[in-house]
C-alpha cells in the first residue's frame, strides 16, 4: 500500500504526472458540466461516446502548451490555461442558464447588450454548485504552493511537447471523423450550436465560432450603404403592379402560416392502393375559397427548413452554403414579416415542437420581431410524445391551442410541423396507410408520415372552425422543401409511375404546395410560376400593408406583370418557357433544346440566367454585408432585439398582462373560458 502511494507521489512529482492529473481533472469536470448544466439532447450511444471524448483533444492541446516551457514557468502556465478554460466553462454555465445558448466571442463583442439582456441579476442566476468548476484549479495551486507536489525542474526535449500536440491533433481528427459519421455536414450546415458542443466540445465551438465571426465581420466591415444601390435598382426594375382584385382583401385578419414539413406537391391527390394519402389537405386545396398554386417551387439550399423560413418571412434567399439563420440570424438587421405586422398592431408568434436552439431560431426570431416563440419548453412531453426532431404533429397542434387562444387578435401565427421528416419513421399505432413498395426503405415510409401530418392538419382545422377562427383568419399553407431527395431517382420514378426520371423531371419534382385560404377569397388553381421568395410580397399585398419601399427580392404572385423565372439556390431555374439545369436547357414540354434554340430564344434564356444570377447574388450581398442596417423603410421601426424574451415563466406572465390590456384574444372573448376542450384528436398517446 505504502509503496503504491509513494509511486503515485513520485509520479505526480514529475511534469508528465502533474500534466496528466490536471488533464484528467479538467476532463472529468468538463464532462460533468456538459451533463449537469446544459441540455444537449444526447440521443444515441455514439453521441454519448463523443460527449465523453470531446473535452480531451483541446484539453491536451491547451494544457500541453505548458510543456514547451520548463521549471516553474511550465507549471504556472498550465495553471493559467486551466484557469482560463474553467472561467470559460463558468461563463458558459451562466450564459446558458439565461439564454439556452453558448457564449462566443461574437456575442461578447457585439453586445454590451449581454448584460442589459440579463433579466435576472448575477446573484439570481448563479447556483453555488457552479463554483465547483474552479475547485480543481484551487486544489492544484495549493498543492504546488505548499510543495506537496514538487516542481520537476529537469530540462525538456522539444520532441516531447511536440508529440503531445500531435496527439491532440490526432485525437481531434478522430473526434471529427466520428462526429461527421453520426451527423454528416455538421460544420458546413451548422444546424445548431448545441450540436457543435455536443459533438466537438465547448472550446472547439468557441474557436470555430470566433473564426466564422472573424470571416463574417471582415465582409460586413467592407460593405457600405452604396452597395444598396444595385439592390434598389433591381427592385425598381422588377416592381409589379398590385392586383386590385386581391389587394387588401385580408386586411385585419388573423394569419396562420402552416408549415408542412418536407411536403411535396405530388402528394396532392396522390393515392396508395386507391386510398388518398392526404384527404384533408386535398380538400383544402380545391376549396372554392382557397387560392392554390400548382407551379410553386421550394428554393432551399443546405439550410433546408431555415432557408424556407428565411425566404418566406424576409423575401431573401438562404446562402450558397450553411444557413442565414445560424450564421447571421443573431447579428444582422432584418425587416421581416413578423416585425412589419407587429408594427401594424398584430400579435406575432411562432410554434414548434423542437428545441428552440435548432436553426438558431431562438435568436433569429428575435431579430425578425417575433413577440412569442413557443418551442419545446412550452409543451408537455412524455417518452412516446416525440419522434425524430420533436413532438408529434397531433400532440403539437393540440397543445398549441392553449397559447393560440391567448394571443390578442389580430395575430400572425406560424406553426412548424415536424413529424413528416426524413427518415419518415412513425410508430405502429399512428400508421393509418400502407407504405409504398418501391423497395427504397427511406422513401416508402414517406406516405405514412404525410398521412399522419394530414390527419393532424384535419384536426387542427376542425378546431379552428369550432373556435370561430376559421372565418376570421387567412390560412396560408406551404411545403418547406422536398422530402425525397434526388438520390432516390429509381423510387421517384416508381412513385410518379414513370420508367425513369431525368433532370427536368427532378426539377418539376421540387414543387411544393402553396395555398391561401380565406372566407370570401376568390379561390382556384393559379398556374403562375413562383417560389418561396415570393410569399412575403404576396401576403403583404393581401393584407393591404404598404409594401412599396421595402427590400424584398420576390414579387407578388397575384400580380399580372411579374417575372415568372424561379431560381433554385444553385443558379438553375424553371419558368413557363424554359428550364435550365446546369448547362442544359429544356422547353416547356421537358425536351432538351440546348442545341436547338433560335437566336431570340437564346436571348431569352440569357436574360433569365442574368435575372437569376443577379437575384441570388444580391441576396447574398444583403445578408453577408448586413446591408439592411443601412436602410429603413418608411413606416418601419428598426427591431430592438433586446426587447424580446422567450423564457417560459416571463412569457406566461406577459401573456396574462397583454390580454388584460388588449382583451381581444379568443380566450378573453370567450369570457375567460378555455377553448381547449373544443379540440378533438384521436392521438393514441392520449388514450
Ligand atoms: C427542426 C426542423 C427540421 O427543428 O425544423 O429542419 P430540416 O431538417 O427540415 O431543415
Ligand atoms: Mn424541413
Amino acid at each position: 500500500m505504502r509503496s503504491v502511494l509513494r509511486k503515485v507521489r513520485d509520479g505526480l512529482n514529475t511534469r508528465t504526472g502533474f500534466f496528466v492529473l490536471t488533464l484528467v481533472l479538467f476532463w472529468i469536470k468538463t464532462y460533468a458540466v456538459y451533463v449537469n448544466k446544459f441540455s444537449l439532447g444526447i440521443t444515441n450511444s455514439a453521441q454519448k461516446l463523443l460527449l465523453i471524448l470531446n473535452p480531451l483533444p483541446l484539453g491536451i492541446l491547451l494544457l500541453g502548451i505548458a510543456l514547451y516551457f520548463r521549471g516553474k514557468k511550465s507549471y504556472w502556465i498550465m495553471m493559467i490555461m486551466d484557469l482560463l478554460a474553467s472561467l470559460w466553462l463558468f461563463a458558459n454555465i451562466l450564459y446558458y442558464r439565461e439564454f439556452s445558448d453558448f457564449l462566443s466571442l461574437g456575442i461578447i463583442k457585439s453586445s454590451g447588450s449581454v448584460s442589459n439582456n440579463l433579466t435576472l441579476s448575477i446573484g439570481e442566476i448563479l447556483h453555488a454548485s457552479d463554483l465547483l468548476v474552479f475547485l480543481d484549479v484551487i486544489v492544484l495551486v495549493l498543492l504546488l504552493a505548499f510543495k506537496i507536489i514538487k516542481i520537476d525542474k529537469r530540462p525538456v526535449k522539444y520532441r516531447y511537447p511536440l508529440g503531445i500536440t500531435g496527439l491532440a491533433c490526432a485525437l481531434f481528427a478522430v473526434n471529427l471523423g466520428l462526429a461527421e459519421k453520426d451527423r454528416p455536414q455538421l460544420l458546413t450546415r451548422t444546424f445548431d450550436n448545441n450540436y457543435i458542443v455536443k459533438y466537438l466540445g465547448l472550446n472547439f465551438y468557441a474557436g470555430y465560432n470566433a473564426y466564422q465571426t472573424h470571416k463574417q465581420s471582415a465582409t460586413r466591415a467592407s460593405a457600405s450603404s452604396s452597395d444598396l444601390d444595385q439592390v434598389l435598382k433591381f427592385i425598381k426594375e422588377n416592381k409589379t403592379e398590385v392586383n386590385p382584385e386581391y389587394y387588401g382583401k385580408a386586411k385585419g385578419k388573423n394569419v396562420f402560416v402552416f408549415h408542412l414539413e418536407s411536403f411535396q406537391q405530388f402528394m396532392i391527390n396522390y393515392k396508395v392502393n386507391g386510398k388518398e394519402v392526404t384527404p384533408n389537405i386535398n380538400k383544402f386545396y380545391s376549396d372554392q375559397n382557397t387560392l392554390s398554386f400548382d407551379n410553386f417551387y421550394h428554393q432551399v439550399g443546405q439550410g433546408k427548413t431555415s432557408d424556407a423560413e428565411t425566404m418566406l418571412e424576409n423575401s431573401l434567399y438562404g446562402l450558397p452554403s450553411g444557413s442565414v439563420m445560424t450564421s447571421y440570424g443573431t447579428s444582422n438587421t432584418f425587416q421581416a414579416m413578423p416585425a412589419i405586422l407587429d408594427q401594424q398592431g398584430y400579435t406575432t408568434a411562432a410554434f414548434h415542437g423542437d428545441v428552440g436552439s435548432f436553426w438558431n431560431r431562438d435568436n433569429t426570431y428575435k431579430s425578425w420581431g417575433y413577440q412569442y416563440f413557443f418551442s419545446e419548453d412550452y409543451y408537455k412531453n412524455k417518452t412516446n410524445y416525440s419522434i425524430g426532431y420533436g413532438l408529434k404533429d397531433k400532440l403539437f397542434l393540440q397543445q398549441s391551442v392553449k397559447y393560440i387562444e391567448q394571443l390578442p387578435q389580430p395575430f400572425y401565427a406560424k406553426l412548424i410541423t415536424v413529424t413528416n421528416h426524413y427518415p419518415y419513421e412513425l410508430d405502429k399505432q399512428n400508421q393509418t396507410i400502407e407504405k409504398t413498395t418501391t423497395g427504397d426503405s427511406t422513401v416508402d415510409g414517406y406516405v405514412q408520415t404525410a398521412k399522419y401530418l394530414d390527419d393532424a392538419f384535419g384536426e387542427f382545422i376542425a378546431y379552428l372552425q369550432k373556435a370561430g377562427l376559421y372565418d376570421n383568419s387567412m390560412i396560408v399553407m406551404y411545403g418547406d422543401h422536398y422530402g425525397i431527395s434526388n438520390n432516390h431517382k429509381k423510387a421517384i420514378a416508381q412513385l410518379l409511375g414513370k420508367e425513369s426520371v431525368n433532370s427536368y423531371d427532378l426539377a418539376q419534382f421540387q414543387k411544393v404546395p402553396f395555398m391561401i385560404h380565406m372566407d370570401g377569397l376568390k379561390g382556384g388553381i393559379d398556374h403562375t410560376y413562383g417560389g418561396e421568395i415570393d410569399v412575403m410580397p404576396t401576403l403583404l399585398d393581401l393584407l393591404g400593408i404598404k409594401n412599396t419601399d421595402t427590400i424584398q427580392l420576390g414579387n407578388d404572385l397575384l400580380a399580372k406583370d411579374r417575372n415568372q423565372t424561379v431560381a433554385f439556390r444553385n443558379g438553375d431555374f424553371v419558368s413557363p418557357t424554359f428550364t435550365k439545369i446546369g448547362s442544359t436547357i429544356y422547353n416547356d414540354k421537358g425536351e432538351n433544346v440546348t442545341d436547338k434554340l433560335t437566336a431570340e430564344q437564346k436571348q431569352e434564356v440569357k436574360a433569365q440566367t442574368a435575372f437569376v444570377d443577379e437575384q441570388l447574388s444580391l441576396s447574398d450581398k444583403i445578408v453577408t454585408g448586413d446591408l439592411l442596417r443601412f436602410y429603413t423603410p418608411s413606416d418601419f421601426k428598426k427591431v430592438d432585439k433586446t426587447q424580446y424574451n422567450y423564457k417560459y415563466s416571463d412569457v406566461m406572465k406577459q401573456l396574462k398582462e397583454t390580454q388584460k390590456k388588449t382583451p381581444t384574444s379568443v380566450l378573453m372573448k370567450n369570457n375567460g373560458k378555455s377553448t381547449q376542450d373544443l379540440y378533438a384528436t384521436d392521438a393514441p398517446e392520449l388514450k
